[in-house]
């Protein structure tokens, strides 16, 4: 093999560790509005969960400053805004950082009050967003140029 096609093989080896690594994101839930009863009801964590673009191992920060906290539940639960058995328990201290490790949806919701039913109450879910196919796809178009290379040794 060239050493030519060493230093390219390396060179690849290299740039795919770094997408990997580039795929590992904070998402501030509601942005600046932060954890809050949103202005404009439920709708508000939709849109902004639509933008994102969840992936595994990415760190989910729930920030607030009044009376919220944040409570895991099931699916069913969160459509009733009912924690009544939240199987990921309730987080009363600000920030709330949560780490994404399934592929399954998650549901959170505050359960203070009627909060929830005033629209603070969040599904997120990875690969929901259309983005997240362009960093697939380069990352398969980066391995496959890697395993070519790799053959021509
Ligand atoms: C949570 O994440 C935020 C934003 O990345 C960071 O500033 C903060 O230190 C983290 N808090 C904890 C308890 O890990
Ligand atoms: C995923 O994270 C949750 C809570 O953060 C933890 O209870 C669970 O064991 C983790 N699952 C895996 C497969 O690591
Ligand atoms: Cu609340």
């Amino acid at each position: 093999m060239g050493s030519h096609n060493k230093v390219l093989f390396c060179y690849l080896v290299a740039a795919t560790a770094l997408l990997i690594g580039a795929t590992a994101e904070t998402h501030t839930v509601g942005n600046d509005i932060g954890w809050n009863v949103p202005p404009g009801g439920s709708i508000a964590y939709r849109t902004w969960a639509d933008t994102r673009d969840f992936g595994i191992g990415d760190t989910v920060v729930f920030q607030w400053s009044n009376t919220h906290d944040v409570a895991q539940v099931s699916q069913t639960e969160y459509d009733n805004c009912a924690a009544t058995n939240p199987i990921g328990g309730i987080h009363t201290t600000s920030p709330y950082n949560f780490t994404i490790n399934s592929t399954d949806p998650y549901y959170f919701m505050c359960s203070v009050s009627n909060h929830c039913s005033l629209g603070q109450k969040v599904k997120i879910q990875v690969g929901a967003a259309a983005s997240s196919l362009t960093t697939s796809a380069y990352f398969t178009l980066i391995l496959a140029m890697a395993i070519y290379f790799s053959n021509l040794m």
